[in-house]
């Protein structure tokens, strides 16, 4: 690279990478394949529409390319394209989020969704979002006692609410949702269910947590956390109508372009396309399930050594540490062990009493330890590291 400076930072987080273990829950190591699609010349053309409709010229291979990764998109997730469509130009989750809402909330109607402060998402309706001002939240939590989902709560919420959309699937959630639940829930109040699987979705397309296909009406999903590419995002819309014009695929086709975006990241969507093919190789089911083991085994060997674990255990890819049951909060733990080459990030618990800023907890997953090739006895040795770090006045 001609340009020394960038040259010099990326090798910098390359070096920085290698060091240090990364369990931040929502973070991975993507291919050498995927970094290549997504420094490939794709980033030089604008595609502003969709598939045989452009407002661009010079676009046949662009179209090419977005129909191949759609087709990848639905069969790594078993969808039948008669059923289901999907739109892989959204830049991020956040903005995916924002356009499901466009497409299918009238502003100022009701979004119910996880408070962020119990394990949802900003963009699940927060008031500091877009999402909180131009619709109102619902919020809903876990049980204090279980710290799990209380669906029957959720159903009461629901009912006395009449929300337009339930969104379930979280950033700080460790255990598996009851998508069928939801369903129901969403049915009897006539709202719209959308899931989104940002943190979940290689294990779901490694078959280690259930789909949520069979029930949702909109999934969406960020492609760098447990699918293992790069950053971007896809919707997948079932085929059905949202109102007497538009099916809900349609609207949200709107809705991504022209309604938020302008020309799709072509050089992330090829990126997305090269991980869509790993994703469906017998090693990813390999891995997705030892990203699963590894998370429950740091959590049980975190129990032992004293640690209280929201929900007691997980079954998934993340463990929520209660680290003020043994007098550290969240902040000064996960500074402690970035000094020791232990990256976390501090985490609010189920009813927090402490502020986000310096929250009681700390968030640890395993997709990026799991990719470097970690297994179980790695994860016992890190877990009593991860205790030493934490115990050391
Ligand atoms: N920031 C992501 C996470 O860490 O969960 C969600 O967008």
């Amino acid at each position: 690279m001609k340009d020394r400076e960038i040259e010099k930072l990326i090798q910098e987080e390359a070096a920085r990478e290698k060091k240090v273990v990364n369990l931040i829950a929502s973070e991975n190591f993507a291919s050498s394949d995927v970094l290549e699609a997504l420094g490939s010349v794709f980033t030089n053309k604008y595609a502003e529409g969709y598939p045989g409709s452009r407002y661009y010229g010079g676009t046949v291979v662009a179209d090419k390319l977005e129909n191949a990764v759609r087709r990848r998109a639905l069969r790594l997730f078993h969808l039948s394209p008669d059923d289901w469509s999907v739109n892989v130009q959204p830049y991020s989750g956040s903005p995916a989020n924002f356009a499901i809402y466009l497409a299918l909330v009238p502003p100022g109607e009701k979004i119910m969704g996880m408070s962020l402060a119990m394990g949802g998402h900003l963009t699940h309706g927060q008031r500091v979002s877009v999402t909180g001002k131009l619709w109102s939240q619902i919020p809903y939590g876990v049980s204090q006692k279980t710290e799990t989902l209380d669906y029957v709560e959720i159903a009461k919420i629901a009912k006395r609410e009449k929300p337009a959309i339930i969104v379930t699937g979280y950033t700080a959630y460790p255990r598996i949702i009851d998508f069928g639940k939801f369903r129901k829930i969403a049915d009897s109040v006539g709202a719209i269910l959308m899931v989104d699987m940002s943190h979940f979705a290689g294990l779901v397309a490694g078959g280690g947590y259930p789909t949520p296909f069979k029930y949702a009406d909109v999934v969406m999903t960020t492609t760098h956390k447990t699918l293992r590419g790069p950053r971007g995002a896809m919707i997948f819309s079932r085929k059905i109508k949202v109102n007497s014009k538009l099916t809900i695929a349609e609207a949200i086709d709107k809705a991504v372009f022209p309604g938020l975006q302008g020309g799709p990241h072509l050089n992330a969507i090829a990126a997305i396309g090269v991980a869509l093919r790993e994703a469906a190789k017998p090693e990813f089911k390999r891995y997705a399930k030892q990203v699963i083991k590894n998370a429950k085994v740091l959590a049980e060997e975190l129990k032992k050594l004293g640690w209280r674990i929201i929900s007691d255990g997980t079954d998934t890819h993340l463990v929520l540490v209660d680290t003020m049951s043994r007098g550290i909060g969240g902040k000064e733990a996960a500074e402690k062990l970035e000094r020791a080459g232990i990256i976390v990030n501090k985490n609010t618990i189920p009813y927090d009493i402490r502020k986000p800023t310096d929250p009681s907890g700390i968030r640890i997953g395993t997709p990026a330890a799991t990719t470097r090739g970690m297994k179980e006895g790695d994860m016992k040795k890190l877990a009593a590291k991860i205790d030493k770090v934490l115990g050391d006045k």
